[in-house]
């Protein structure tokens, strides 16, 4: 991790860091910072802008009052208001991140040893369950891949390995959902273009875990095939992802056939705008999605 001690005692740290750390990707902070404003507020010349305690306690806020189900231009507003600092080795003990078990992973993924990811994310699974597992091992992992990649240009095969392995495993989970207690299916799609699903398998799993049975569309779904399952199932919610902003059309869920009742549509992803869609539900995390669903199905 990237700390710098500069301006006295005071810890520095880069995006990928505190993206790292706070398991929230990079490209969500530098959305949060152009959108609202939350960014670092120191600049060393001819240096990237590093993140100071006083701006990762107003983060920490952010991301608690977003996972508490508060809308994120609001949850900007009062972390913006925020005035506390926050040492890092309490962030290290709040939003844990399972170091040695990312670090694990990566290597077996470098080494091909596809045996060891899929048994270690499954006993993670068994015993930490869907959430927190994503939240404190995957999204970290995934992170970690993707900023490799975006610095060297190298290993697309290592992220091609894991986003399969995950795939595979997520949907042992989803398979096993027993006696579901809704009737109609959620509909889960990746829209447009949109090729990373991987949330949505998440999604799933997390979903299978509640009881919540599922009818996934996965990655680049057409409009048409959305209105078409949404006619014939009539589900009680649609959960539509988008990472990039291209794929976020809001044609999407507006133009969707009528049905009755009418399906909740839930919204998730950094591609969907929140200023445009602010006649659906925007959910910015796992934990969050699931609740609007449970909300949609009854529980
Ligand atoms: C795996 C991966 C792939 C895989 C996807 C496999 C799959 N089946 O999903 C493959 C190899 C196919 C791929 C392709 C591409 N990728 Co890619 N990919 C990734 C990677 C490593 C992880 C993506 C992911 O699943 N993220 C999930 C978490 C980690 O991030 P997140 O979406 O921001 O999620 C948080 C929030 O959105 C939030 N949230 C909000 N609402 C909800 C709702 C739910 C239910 C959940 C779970 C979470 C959630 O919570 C999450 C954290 O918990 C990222 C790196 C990264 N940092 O994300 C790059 C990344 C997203 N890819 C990128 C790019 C550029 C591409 C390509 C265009 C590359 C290319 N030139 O072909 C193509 C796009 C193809 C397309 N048309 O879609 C860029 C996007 C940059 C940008 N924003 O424009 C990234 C950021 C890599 C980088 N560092 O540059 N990719």
């Amino acid at each position: 991790m990237t700390i710098r001690a500069a301006k006295g005692e005071e810890e520095l740290l880069t995006v990928a860091a505190v993206a790292r750390r706070l398991g929230v990707a990079p490209a969500t902070l530098r959305t949060w910072d152009r959108r609202y404003g939350l960014g670092p507020s120191t600049h060393e010349a001819g240096e990237h802008r590093r993140y100071c305690p006083a701006d990762l306690s107003k983060l920490m806020m952010m991301r608690r009052l977003i996972s508490a189900g508060v809308a994120p231009s609001d949850a900007a507003e009062q972390a913006k208001k925020s005035k506390g600092t926050v040492k890092l080795e309490k962030i290290i003990r709040e939003f844990e991140v399972r170091e040695d078990v990312v670090a694990g992973i990566k290597r077996a993924l470098e080494a091909f040893d596809i045996a060891f990811v899929e048994e270690t994310l499954r006993a993670e699974l068994d015993e930490h369950g869907v959430e927190e597992t994503w939240h404190e091992i995957i999204v970290p992992a995934l992170i970690e891949i993707g900023l490799d990649w975006e610095e060297s240009g190298q290993g697309i095969e290592i992220e091609h390995a894991f986003s399969e392995t995950l795939k595979k495993i997520f949907r042992e989970r989803s398979n096993a959902c027993e006696a579901p207690v809704n009737g109609h299916p959620v509909v889960l799609a990746a829209v447009g273009e949109e090729q990373h699903s991987l949330p949505l398998h998440a999604l799933e799993a997390a979903l299978c875990e509640l009881g919540i049975k599922t009818h996934f569309l996965g990655a680049r779904t057409p409009f048409e095939a959305v209105a078409a399952t949404v006619s014939r199932l009539a589900p009680p919610a649609v959960f539509l992802w988008a990472l990039l902003p291209h794929n976020a059309q809001v044609e999407f869920y507006r133009e969707l056939p009528m049905v009755r009742p009418a399906p909740r549509i839930v919204l998730g992803g950094p591609g969907w705008d929140p200023d445009e869609c602010t006649d659906a539900s925007l959910v910015i995390g796992l934990g969050a999605a699931c609740a609007e669903i449970q909300r949609a199905v009854g529980l």
